[in-house]
């Protein structure tokens, strides 16, 4: 069944983006605060402290929260805007049923919700429990992510479940895992501070994670060296002490040269190797086949810029490694993290003042959401749902059978493709756009089309939920209480500040009505957030991200409290493995050996160009926030292509003019952005932008084995001008 947004003029009209929006009077005509909420940002991983001030039921501006000690007041330019989302005339205020030929209607919640619920039962007695998905997101808080996880597991009974940090976290998490047996940054952030050395791969840390920027400019103002690994010179790689401008994709060979360079000039903590790990033998033969003329010519990095990297990493007194989605977003993600783990091994520099290790996590909750069981094979605490110790205490916590809960589900990108192929025929999402966000957008909207019925729980109407029957009105991030858990670790208060407006529920409530209408409502008995995180600590407690001593009192009291923290008294865990008592079975950290491949796609005469994706300052994911915040609009209204002038040349490109981008699956039509901060062999895009301006419209759906994280940050691409010169 064909099922085209209807009528797009229309729905814009009616739900935007709505790009310039101001409130009559202006921002500043608001008037004074009522009150101050302290919370946090809705937007990354950082997590910063931030104060509402509201009046009446709306957040009309913002304080900084000095107190806070990770970010001590500062904030980024998304921080600064997010209550512009207050009042916006985009907010869905009711729910939205679709009317064919039109576009949406406001409809009544009781037929929202029993319409769902229908068309789940349909489904599931035709076609079986698994013909029906759930997909999340970790925008959400903690709370929200382990209730979205029971209820599509105990309500909904399905085994397919998973969530968008399928597109962001997952080569980290399954790093993290293999060589720590847990999956969390080991430092918090206060260690970047006395690093003597600090890394960053992968990661435009300045844009992408603005308060981190500070901690290395600290840490750099004490005399600390900065290497950064990335193919453009980012705005914090433009004074970095060493700047390897890998070709993407080549990261693993490089860091297999850097560790033959360790080897063979003995820059090796040989005490901690011998004591505290395991699997070195195979690791150091694997990078020893690796030549470092190889890696240079793979990798497209000078010899001496590869041995001046191992040495200034081999030799340095302390040091902190980052990485971020630029190694991560790969068919070879996680053998990137553990190449990356490798090295911190090597030289023994971990769970040590100044020594560290961390992926910087992305949304908002990336590292709780990715802890609390609504990925497709994981349960609370971290918990492996095909083990059955692991699934006989959940399912006690729940008060279900170990029979009753379901085996392991698909990924997010292979559920789409499940669609796609007419085996799930009906999806309930919450908090994820996936027709902006997936590879291969054209695939994605054609899946879509597919479906019998699909309900989203959204505050913005998204891209994807204009192809949803029913759009339920969710609540924006200040609406409920819960918890979030930072990049360091940390985990955090999320303060209500005002109720939903119109007729919009709070995300917990509209998950707990449909559970009750399932049938399943005697599961599902809370009252508040608190009783669902009060249930969420004991489901945790053994897990290896174990919360059980966390409670909202001593989070506010102590600005957070870092797991894991196993017992109400332990003091939380801001540095991991100082015991050197790693979580893995044989309690040793495990060095994983890796062998160079190449990627999904590689440069060919047809497609000679390398494409990657990311991300700018002023935007956030798929744009559905900050598209429509103008201030940040302003920022950068649109998406464009950076290239290299000698690229931009050869094609006869100049600065601003349109060309053409073409991979395997699509194209669009962009503005040229000539700079010479990027390789000539690679173009850079955007990607927070819909419809023609995607550039998920070019990238691959290819995968990594392990971990099933899409590979946007490699695609070949032909290209061309576009307009006349
Ligand atoms: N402003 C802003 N901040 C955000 C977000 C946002 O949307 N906007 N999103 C949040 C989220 S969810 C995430 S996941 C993080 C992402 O944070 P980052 O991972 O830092 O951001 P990206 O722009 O995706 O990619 C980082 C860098 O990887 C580089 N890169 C591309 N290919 C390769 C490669 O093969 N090897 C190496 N070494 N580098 C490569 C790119 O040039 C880019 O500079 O940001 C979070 N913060
Ligand atoms: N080409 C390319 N594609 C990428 C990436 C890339 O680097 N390149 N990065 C990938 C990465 S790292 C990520 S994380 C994904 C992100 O991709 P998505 O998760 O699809 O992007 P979001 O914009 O976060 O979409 C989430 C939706 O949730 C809604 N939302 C936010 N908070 C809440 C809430 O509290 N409640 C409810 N009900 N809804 C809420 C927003 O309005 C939005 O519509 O994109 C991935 N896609
Ligand atoms: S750095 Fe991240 S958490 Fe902090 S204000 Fe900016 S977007 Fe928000
Ligand atoms: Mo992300």
């Amino acid at each position: 069944m064909a099922k085209l947004p209807t009528s797009q003029e229309k729905l814009i009209e009616q739900f935007g983006p709505h790009l310039k929006y101001e409130p009559p009077g202006g921002w500043q005509g608001r008037g004074d605060a009522e009150k101050l909420v302290k919370t946090h940002c809705c937007f990354c991983g950082q997590q910063c402290g931030i104060q509402l001030k509201v009046k009446g039921n709306s957040v009309i501006g913002f304080e900084p929260w000095e107190e806070f000690p990770f970010n001590r007041g500062k904030l980024c330019p998304k921080g600064v805007r997010r209550y512009m989302q207050d009042g916006h005339p985009d907010r869905i205020l009711a729910p939205l049923k679709r009317v064919e030929g039109v576009g949406f209607a406001e409809t009544t919640w009781d037929e929202a919700f029993s319409k769902t619920v229908d068309a789940i039962g349909e489904a599931q007695t035709k076609y079986g429990k698994d013909s029906v998905a759930v997909l999340s997101g970790v925008s959400l808080t903690n709370e929200k992510s382990y209730l979205v996880g029971k209820f599509a597991r105990v309500a909904v009974q399905t085994a397919e479940l998973d969530y968008n940090g399928r597109l962001c976290m997952v080569s980290a998490g399954a790093g993290n895992k293999k060589a720590f047996g847990l999956d969390r940054a080991s430092n918090s952030w206060a260690d970047i501070l006395d690093a003597k050395v600090i890394m960053c791969l992968g990661t435009n840390v300045a844009e992408c994670s603005p308060i981190t920027t500070d901690y290395i400019w600290r840490a750099r103002d004490k005399g600390a060296k900065l290497i950064m690994v990335d193919p453009r010179v980012t705005p914090l790689a433009r004074t970095c002490d060493l700047h390897l401008p890998v070709r993407p994709g080549a990261d693993s060979a490089l860091l297999l040269a850097m560790l033959r360079i360790l080897i063979e000039e003995d820059m090796l903590d040989h005490e901690f190797i011998r004591d505290h790990t395991s699997g070195f033998e195979e690791t150091k033969a694997a990078a020893l086949a690796m030549s470092v003329e190889e890696a240079s010519r793979i990798s497209g990095v000078r010899v001496e810029d590869i041995e001046q990297a191992a040495r200034m990493w081999g030799k340095a007194e302390s040091s902190f490694l980052l990485h971020a989605r630029g190694i991560e977003h790969h068919t070879k993600g996680v053998d990137n993290v553990v190449s990356c783990i490798n090295l911190v091994l090597a030289t023994g520099r971990i769970g040590k003042r100044g020594c560290g290790y961390g992926t910087i996590t992305g949304q908002g909750n990336g590292q709780g959401g990715r802890e609390h069981g609504h990925k497709c094979d994981q349960l609370p605490g971290n918990r492996d749902i095909t083990n059955p110790d692991h699934r006989k205490y959940i399912a006690e916590v729940w008060g279900i059978s170990e029979s009753e809960l379901p085996q392991k589900g698909h990924p997010a990108p292979e559920i789409m493709e499940l669609i796609h192929a007419g085996q799930i025929k009906v999806l309930i999402s919450i908090c994820f756009n996936p027709l902006v966000s997936l590879p291969d957008s054209n695939f994605t909207r054609e899946a879509l089309e597919k479906l019998d019925h699909y309900t989203a729980i959204d505050f913005f109407l998204n891209e994807t939920a204009q192809y949803a029957d029913y759009v339920l009105a969710g609540s924006l991030h200040e609406e409920e209480d819960g918890t979030s858990t930072s990049a360091e670790g940390r985990v955090i208060r999320i303060q209500k500040a005002v109720d939903p407006p119109g007729e919009a529920r709070t995300d917990t409530s509209i998950l707990l009505e449909l559970a009750k209408r399932l049938g399943r409502g005697q599961f599902f008995r809370y009252q508040s957030s608190e009783d669902i995180f009060n249930e969420l600590r004991v489901a945790s407690k053994g897990g290896t991200a174990d919360y059980y001593g966390i409670t909202y009192e001593r989070i506010e009291k102590e600005y957070g409290v870092f797991w894991p923290c196993p017992e109400i008294g332990h003091p939380g865990t801001p540095r991991l493995w100082e015991d050197r008592k790693f979580a893995t079975p044989d309690g040793k950290a495990h060095f994983n050996a890796v062998t160079y491949r190449p990627s999904a796609e590689e440069p060919d005469d047809e497609y000679p160009i390398i494409l990657t994706t990311g991300r700018v300052i002023s935007q956030y994911l798929s744009g559905t926030q900050t598209r429509r915040i103008g201030a940040l609009v302003d920022l950068c209204p649109e998406p464009y292509v950076e290239i290299h002038p000698t690229l931009a040349e050869q094609y006869g490109i100049k600065d601003g003019m349109d060309m053409k981008v073409e991979s395997r699956r699509g194209s669009l039509v962009l503005k040229a952005k000539v700079v010479t901060t990027i390789r000539p062999d690679t173009i850079f895009i955007p990607y927070h932008w819909a419809g023609a301006q995607s550039a998920n419209l070019l990238t691959n759906r290819a995968y990594d084995p392990v971990s099933k994280i899409p590979e946007f940050k490699k695609a070949v691409v032909k290209i061309s001008k576009a307009s006349p010169v």
